[in-house]
């Protein structure tokens, strides 16, 4: 500053111009690089794959992301896959083609991305994975992953199990319904609750099929295991939807939900909680499909070039009946 003052009046102005012309130049700079992006309006153009509308879930999860978009002031192009893997690429490659900003997707199943997430890398758009991961080698492929630990729901839900069942002198056969094949949620329930239980020999699974995350899925294939299995005392759905299917097909076999079948699910969507509330189910592990408002920070951060933490885990809780009486009336979703 004291050397300022010494600076003749032209010397001065030459060094305000340099100044000025110096942050123009970084301004320039920071404008060129949108990831991607055709366009430069200064909004971000968000292309998000949804796996479909299988759950309730799922719907929550959508309406979050919508309306955290419009929130944002996030230009938001939407496409539902139907739980296709082929047309989350699809859409992927139109995306890629439209020079949207950034691209999100909750991918159906965790292998078979890396081709496809190359060609974003190279068109320079940054890819944010949410909900759902994918099992890449490579981590540069995407930004980051914003979602649940589903192992520890699984072990969350298994450790309830072996609390409740640590007198049992007998076996305690138990069936599973699973998520959609390959879904990082499928494999890691199952991998969680699996290691939880390991820990009493009494605790069984015997037997273990996908229901698609589906409520006709999950009737269908507890109708299945009904008839295949004189006496089943547990069930594990990997989602509410799963087992609100099961207790269809419970009740049709002359058994009382809850009472002569224990329940444990994932998710605690307003259904499920209902149930829980009304002693069908016996205990939820929470998983939280609130992943908007997030994910739009997120993008905001990567479009700006901002470093962002490579995993952000959903922060998520139990509940037992008690707990869902409580926390029902305030339940959003
Ligand atoms: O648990 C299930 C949905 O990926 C966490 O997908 C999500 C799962 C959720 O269909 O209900």
């Amino acid at each position: 500053m004291g050397k300022m003052r010494t600076q003749s009046a032209p010397w001065r102005a030459a060094a305000v111009l340099a100044s000025v012309l110096l942050v123009g130049g970084v301004a320039a700079c920071g404008n060129s690089d949108t990831g991607g992006g055709a366009k430069d309006d200064g909004k971000i153009t968000m292309g998000f794959s949804q796996v479909g509308a299988e759950s309730g879930w799922r719907t929550a999860n959508t309406t979050s992301i919508k309306e955290s978009a419009a929130a944002a002031g996030i230009e938001l192009k939407f496409d539902d896959a139907q739980q296709k893997q082929e047309n989350q690429i699809k859409a992927i490659r139109n995306y890629i083609q439209q020079k949207v900003d950034v691209i999100a997707f909750s991918p159906v199943v965790e292998s078979g991305w890396d081709t496809v997430l190359k060609e974003a890398k190279d068109a320079d758009i940054p890819v944010i994975l949410t909900d759902r991961s994918v099992d890449s080698a490579d981590k540069s492929l995407y930004k980051t992953f914003l979602g649940s630990d589903f192992v520890k729901e699984g072990r969350l839900a298994g450790e309830w199990l072996v609390e409740q069942k640590k007198s049992a002198t007998g076996p305690v056969n138990i069936v599973e319904l699973q998520g959609n094949t390959g879904a990082a949620p499928a494999n890691d329930r199952k991998k969680g609750f699996g290691e939880a239980i390991a820990v009493n020999p009494n605790l069984k699974i015997i037997a273990s099929q996908p229901g698609d995350f589906t409520r006709a899925g999950g009737k269908q294939v507890m109708e299945q295991f009904l008839k295949a299995n004189k006496q089943i005392d547990v069930l594990f759905a990997h989602n509410d939807d799963m087992g609100l299917g099961a207790l269809e097909a419970i009740t049709a076999a002359g058994k009382v939900p809850g009472k002569d079948i224990t329940i444990i699910t994932v998710d605690a969507v307003k259904d499920g909680m209902q149930a829980l509330a009304d002693g069908k189910f016996n205990f939820i592990a929470e998983c939280s499909p609130l992943l908007g408002p997030q994910l739009m920070d997120l993008a905001k951060k990567v479009h700006a070039g901002e470093e962002v933490p490579a995993r952000i885990e959903t922060e998520e809780t139990t509940f037992t009946t008690e707990q869902a009486k409580e926390a029902l009336p305030n339940r959003k979703y």
